[in-house]
């Protein structure tokens, strides 16, 4: 069922509408990967262009080699799969050492006005649960989410297994 972890049984959104979703989200909570790169201060920006195809921006502070401290400007291209909620993200950052690749970008949940769920497993384990994935909870207010939108962001946290596994993401003004 929903909670048997198994990433090929993830619930994702239902008649998902892309155009819905364009505009800025801001990052409230992380589950971050192995690796983690995007810190804080983690702003998407989301557009459809003229064919019809999702790309995205995003910033977020970063810490790079030398221990540097740097507002990364990253972008993001998706390509669509059966699934209109299930994509394949391939990204890229402004300046070359910035991080890059091709990750899945699931979206979980969304309502479109005010709280999104985003999923990315990197590596399915043997056992078809997710050894290494990350997740973003976006709200389209820098302060948070709504208390009636927490309740199914929390559930859903549980539904992709990685309830308890998120830290907050602040907005400082760092970007
Ligand atoms: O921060 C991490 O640890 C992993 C995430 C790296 C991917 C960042 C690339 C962003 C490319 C631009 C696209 C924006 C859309 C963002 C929505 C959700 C999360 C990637």
């Amino acid at each position: 069922w929903a909670q048997d972890c198994q990433v090929s049984n993830i619930q994702v959104m239902q008649n998902f509408d892309r155009s819905r979703y364009t505009g800025r989200w801001y990052a409230v909570a992380k589950k971050d990967p192995v690796g983690l790169f995007l810190l804080d201060n983690v702003v998407a920006q989301f557009s459809v262009d003229e064919s019809g195809k999702m790309t995205a921006t995003a910033h977020g502070r970063v810490i790079i080699l030398n221990n540097r401290e740097m507002c990364a400007n990253m972008f993001g291209t998706f390509e669509d799969t059966p699934d209109p909620a299930k994509f394949k993200m391939r990204y890229w950052g402004a300046a070359s050492y910035l991080q890059t690749g091709n990750d899945d970008h699931w979206v979980i949940d969304t309502g479109y006005d005010n709280y999104a769920i985003h999923y990315s497993c990197r590596e399915v384990d043997l056992d078809g649960t997710c050894l290494d994935g990350y997740s973003f909870i976006f709200s389209r207010h820098p302060t948070g989410l709504r208390p009636e939108d927490q309740k199914i962001v929390t559930n859903k946290k549980k539904e992709i297994c990685f309830l308890g596994k998120y830290r907050r993401v602040g907005h400082t003004g760092f970007c």
